[in-house]
């Protein structure tokens, strides 16, 4: 227990056995941690070869988008122009669907956010030399309105971020920064004061760790770690991608895969971005992640059906555990 809220302990124990193939006494020990220190990172995850094969093919990417107009490659005035951004990466090749699909990632995801959780987003970020630290914030923000509807500290999870490492992560070259157990704090950083976005973020930034410092004795941590790690944290978890500030080194590269609640909208519109065609040669556990299956609460149905069915020949496996699944469900 920190800061007066309950590590859901119970739940821990009953969600660690994830149909998804995550190693039970692992699994168990990780979300613990995960519960309690508002992330937790999964070493040598993802092996080398996909790693060489999904930086291959977003290095293409990023030559392609290179050679584009510059009004098509401009950043937004926030990110500026030290940093570069890969979106809608599921649709960019089977690497990055094989990325995602890794059974001891999505096992966590899903022990922690529910097997009818989404893909919020996911993008390719690549951080290079003289980049600030963006501004601290917590990605249950998107969900607007918590005030009155997820007031702090949530007692579920909305949310939550799943980072892989593409190259060894390094604090000098603007890895992950954390606060541990921010994820229990009745504040979050736009409470404590509202951001002003399209200005410097070291201000707001020092504010915001003496704000952490004084009021919780709490100092921020950079997730260091070797390529092919995955660092996974809460949606309520306080972070921000570090600073470039070493004078000369590797471009620091990481994949964010942002899942949300089944119940909630996505971040980034995959049913927009991917096409039917695309999504029925997709393995199931990424269909699933798209929208094709309904959330438990019954949301997401198309022409009245079960979404799958959407997918024709290639989503048939998917429509026969969707079946299986509302059985259950309903008891049958
Ligand atoms: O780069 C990172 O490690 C964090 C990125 C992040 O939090 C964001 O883009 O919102």
């Amino acid at each position: 227990m920190k800061n007066g809220q309950e590590v859901p302990a119970e739940e821990v124990a009953l969600k660690a056995h994830s149909p998804y193939g995550h190693a039970d006494k692992d699994s168990k020990y990780l979300l613990e941690v995960v519960y309690r220190q508002g992330y937790v990172v999964l070493t040598d995850c993802i092996d080398a070869e996909l790693l060489a094969s999904v930086n291959a093919r977003a290095d293409e990417l990023y030559a392609a988008q290179a050679k584009a107009t510059p009004a098509e490659t401009e950043q937004p005035e926030s990110d500026g122009p030290k940093q570069a951004f890969l979106t809608n990466l599921v649709g960019c090749g089977p690497q990055f669907q094989q990325l995602l699909g890794q059974p001891s990632l999505i096992g966590m995801v899903t022990s922690i956010l529910g097997e009818d959780c989404l893909l919020s987003s996911a993008s390719m970020r690549d951080v290079h030399g003289g980049s600030e630290e963006q501004v601290i914030h917590t990605d249950d923000l998107l969900y607007a309105g918590r005030e009155d509807w997820f007031k702090r500290p949530v007692p579920r999870q909305l949310s939550l971020v799943a980072a892989v490492a593409m190259a060894d992560q390094v604090a000098s070259r603007g890895t992950t920064v954390l606060f541990p157990g921010s994820h229990m704090w009745e504040e979050s950083p736009d409470t404590v004061q509202a951001p002003n976005f399209g200005a410097d973020s070291a201000a707001y930034n020092e504010q915001m760790r003496n704000w952490a410092r004084k009021n919780k004795g709490t100092d921020a941590i950079d997730v260091e770690m070797k390529a092919g790690s995955v660092v996974i944290w809460l949606g309520a978890t306080w972070h921000a991608g570090g600073a470039y500030t070493a004078p000369s080194g590797d471009t620091r590269r990481v994949a964010i895969f942002n899942f949300c609640r089944g119940i909630f909208r996505q971040q980034e519109n995959q049913m927009a971005g991917i096409t039917h065609e695309q999504a029925a040669d997709m393995p199931k556990a990424v269909q699933r992640l798209l929208g094709y299956t309904m959330s438990d609460t019954g949301l997401g149905y198309s022409g009245g059906q079960d979404p799958a069915i959407l997918l024709g020949e290639g989503g048939k496996a998917l429509l026969a555990d969707n079946t299986k699944r509302t059985a259950r469900r309903r008891g049958k």
